[in-house]
């Protein structure tokens, strides 16, 4: 048992550390969830007994448990949680379907759904909002030609997204002629020009992805290529091609750890020749809300001089592991190959020698 007294400042960041005092391991966590410094005192930690301990479908092995009992200690604005460490799902969830959310008025930074485009292929996230709603590209290709679909263009012309709510499918006039599926939406690159289907999340949540890309246009190109990412083309969560007349499979992509302003992006490149393009996107994202998006170091280990160090992850996300030698004072480090990308399971990583070395404090930190 032992009390220290924490001075951190980082908002929105989840923080755990392992003190290593006089060659005895012991872990405590702390939950920090206001901006702003603030000075507490951690009164308790426990050192476990060792083995594992299981509930339900959740486990916590190694020699050092967690804090107290099973029951969470709340002070002000602290919380510390006992029992078995999770991530703490609210109640609200919703899904958010791109072709029937689709909306002919709306479209701007603060929509849950824009339509945006790229003046070149680069994927660096910042993707203008295609202008105006009016009439699709060719509308007198499009039979019945009244009334047109209608869609969101640069200018009159692509890239251009829209979706055909005019309650019949509609056929365009080409050899042979193809259609635009009644409710389906369809979207269509520039020469050169990205076109982007964005979602924004407007909460702390964990999003299940569902999507695919296929071609309605079978007369002639050479397809295009697709790429599903989170903000930018640092963080593509799926990527793919096909040729003309193909599609991708249907995927999902889950558990992506997103925040309010994160954004899912939908994109079609024309793949080099932007000719017969037209291709239809089905996206539907369900999303769970999340207290926190917690990081947990969830079990320690020694083997030998060696310190196993196991901490859960979220899909689409990096961790770094960081040390310093001070917990109150100095810079934190991130340790030379122990940033992971996570996939929503557990990850252990290996401290060689952590053991003889001078002591040091760990954190893991989920890296923007
Ligand atoms: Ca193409």
């Amino acid at each position: 048992m032992f009390s220290r007294s924490l001075t951190e400042a980082t908002p929105k960041e989840i923080v755990y550390m392992i003190a290593k005092i006089a060659g005895l391991t012991l872990a405590f966590a702390f939950a920090i969830e206001t901006a702003g410094a603030q000075t507490y005192s951690l009164q308790r930690s426990v050192i476990g007994g060792g083995g594992t301990v299981a509930s339900g479908s959740y486990a916590v092995f190694g020699s050092v448990n967690q804090p107290g009992a099973s029951l969470d200690i709340h002070a002000g604005n602290f919380l510390l949680v006992g029992g078995f460490w999770g991530v703490r799902i609210g109640n609200t969830s919703g899904d958010f379907d791109a072709a029937s959310d689709f909306s002919s008025t709306a479209n701007s930074d603060a929509t849950t759904w824009s339509y945006r485009y790229k003046n070149s292929l680069a994927r660096d996230g910042n993707y203008p909002l295609l202008p105006g709603f009016g009439a699709t590209p060719a509308e007198t290709a499009w039979t019945p030609g009244n009334p047109d679909p209608g869609a969101w263009t640069l200018n009159g012309d692509v890239p251009m997204v829209g979706v055909n709510r005019t309650g019949a499918d509609r056929t365009y006039a080409a050899n042979p002629p193809f259609p635009w599926p009644s409710d389906a939406m369809l979207l269509h690159p520039g020469n050169g020009k990205l076109v982007v289907v964005s979602w924004l999340c407007q909460t702390t949540a964990l999003a299940n992805i569902s999507f695919r890309f296929s071609d309605l246009d079978p007369n002639g190109g050479n397809g295009i290529a697709w790429f599903v990412e989170r903000n930018d083309f640092n963080h593509t969560l799926a990527a793919g091609s096909f040729t003309n007349g193909g599609a991708s499979a249907s995927l999902i992509v889950s558990n992506i750890a997103m925040f309010a302003g994160d954004r899912i992006n939908f994109i079609a490149d024309p793949n080099g020749d932007y000719s017969f393009d037209s291709s239809r996107l089905n996206a539907v994202i369900s999303t769970k809300s999340v207290e926190n998006l917690d990081l947990r170091i969830l079990a320690l280990a020694r083997t030998g001089n060696d310190l196993l160090l196991s901490y859960n992850s979220f899909a689409g996300r990096n961790f770094a592991l960081q040390s310093r030698g001070d917990l109150k004072a100095g810079t934190w480090t991130s340790l030379p190959g122990k940033t992971n990308t996570g996939d929503g399971g557990m990850v252990q990583v290996v401290l060689s020698n952590a053991l003889v070395l001078p002591q040091q404090f760990y954190r893991v930190q989920m890296l923007p």
